[in-house]
């Protein structure tokens, strides 16, 4: 049911006719006949942000202790739905660290069936990536310790076991991961966890009649309808802040999304996925794949109530086309912050093609493929050598775009086809789409690490693309 607050702010904030109706009676069957969709209430909730945990000093090193476990939750009211997390029933703590600081991650496997934890968009020692070569299993504590690298920005973790990656992140084994730096303490940026700096993973999933999340296996991508925002349905979010921070990450598996507001306002956006842009820039939109973050400022000073809004573009897969509402954003300004935005923000590279000592191709091809390969984990497929730059060149000759996703480096892209990539995507990258016929050329420096044996990942972020094959192994050699 709702209650007469809910409705009231659902009235406030524009609610769709379908969440306004949600919970009277006849509404539901009717839902269900139109949609085909089970026939829960989903009344609106406040967003859920995942608890922070900063880990303990021990010896000069911080330490997080991160327990992959089963459990339960209530994504609908009064439905259980079985699910997995870290330290707790879905996804898990978002995870705060200093760059700099040496950081042990001691990861323990509950969940009755091997796994691996990934922390996406690091620069580490190939050993302590979480990829496929780093099998947690089941009962097992796997302890990967190194130092910090990264630029101020937001990353994750989650689960990286081909073939059931797709499976284990679709059912909760994903995290946030916050790093500060001095360089972006020193800006005046908002930045109160889960007041004026919120995260947004966002996650579409399918629900089946007795309340499971419906995992379909559907090798183009498995799609959900409806979204998850941090594991919350249908979130509002009262701001005490004129200015609000989201960072935003596509945690989906498969879908592509095009962000924006209910009412077209111009926001402003701040880092891309590992680290923030030199200025801010002004959008109406961002899209965003599977795997790529965002981190954007919108202002909400006119006191008025917004919905943030994802297209599911249709340029994802086929019949990846809808509308989801991701969060309503009521203003509360009494305690609002009125501080204009920097405007210049950090300091990075121009990238310089020229520094590259070669060019290589891969092609990412029809039948989930790259350079014509599948995934072997017996297979080295590139090596590169430690202390080079050079630059990749992406193509894609399949017939749908494919988020490549490099481990290791944060990126810089040089050129689409020849023509400078937008300035949004400028900064800091990890994963990088590429659309069919593109060519795409990026810059990558591989810096402080080499092991001969064991690789690193590029891969398709498309998760059951990933889990099909769709991923390479180099190792950086001294
Ligand atoms: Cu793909």
């Amino acid at each position: 049911m709702l209650t007469r607050r809910a409705l009231v702010k659902n009235l406030i904030l524009g609610g769709s006719t379908a969440t306004l109706v949600t919970g009277m009676a006849g509404y539901s069957g009717l839902q269900q006949l139109l949609l085909g969709r089970p026939a829960f209430a989903a009344s609106l909730k406040p967003l859920a942000v995942p608890p922070l945990l900063g880990g303990e000093s021990r010896d000069g090193i911080r330490v997080y202790d991160l327990n992959l476990q089963k459990g339960t939750t209530q994504f609908y009211d009064g439905m259980n739905t079985p699910t997995l997390g870290i330290n707790g029933s879905y996804l898990g703590p978002t995870l705060k660290m200093r760059a700099g600081d040496t950081v042990r991650l001691n990861v323990t496997n509950q969940l009755g069936q091997n796994s691996t934890l990934h922390w996406h968009g690091f620069h580490l020692p190939a050993y302590a990536d979480g990829g496929p070569h780093q099998i947690i299993k089941d009962g097992a504590t796997w302890s990967p310790q190194f130092e910090v690298k990264q630029r101020a920005s937001m990353f994750w973790y989650h689960s990286h076991l081909p073939p059931v990656t797709g499976p284990q992140v679709y059912q909760g084994l994903a995290g946030l991961i916050y790093v500060d730096d001095e360089e972006t303490g020193r800006l005046d940026l908002p930045s109160e966890y889960g007041v004026d700096d919120i995260p947004l993973m966002l996650q579409d999933r399918t629900f089946d009649d007795d309340g499971s999340l419906f995992y379909s296996g559907m090798m183009m991508g498995v799609m959900g309808d409806v979204m998850l925002v941090n594991g919350s349905l249908n979130p509002y979010f009262e701001s005490k802040s004129q200015k609000l921070r989201l960072r935003i990450l596509n945690g989906s598996n498969a879908r592509f999304y095009s962000l924006g507001f209910s009412d077209e306002r111009v926001f402003s956006q701040i880092g891309t996925d590992g680290g923030l842009l030199e200025r801010p820039i002004d959008v109406s939109r961002i899209s965003l794949a599977p795997g790529e973050r965002a981190q954007v400022i919108v202002d909400l000073s006119d006191g008025r109530p917004v919905v943030l809004r994802a297209v599911s573009s249709g340029s994802g897969p086929v019949g990846s086309e809808q509308v989801f509402d991701v969060l309503r954003i009521q203003p509360d300004l009494e305690r609002a912050r009125v501080a204009p935005l920097p405007s210049r923000l950090v300091t990075l590279d121009q990238p310089d093609p020229a520094q590259a000592i070669g060019t290589r191709p891969f092609v990412l091809g029809m039948g989930m493929t790259i350079n014509g390969k599948r995934m072997d984990r017996n297979r080295i497929d590139e090596t590169v050598r430690l202390g080079s730059t050079e630059i990749w060149e992406i193509s894609n000759t399949s017939m749908v775009p494919h988020p490549f996703h490099v481990h290791d480096v944060q990126f810089r892209i040089l050129d689409r086809n020849g023509s400078p990539p937008a300035l949004n995507e400028m900064g800091l990258k990890d994963t990088v789409v590429v659309n069919p016929a593109e060519r795409v050329r990026v810059l990558l420096s591989f810096t402080d690490y080499s092991d001969p044996y064991l690789p690193y990942m590029y891969h398709c972020h498309n998760l059951e693309h990933e889990d099909t094959g769709m991923m390479g192994q180099f190792v950086v050699t001294a």
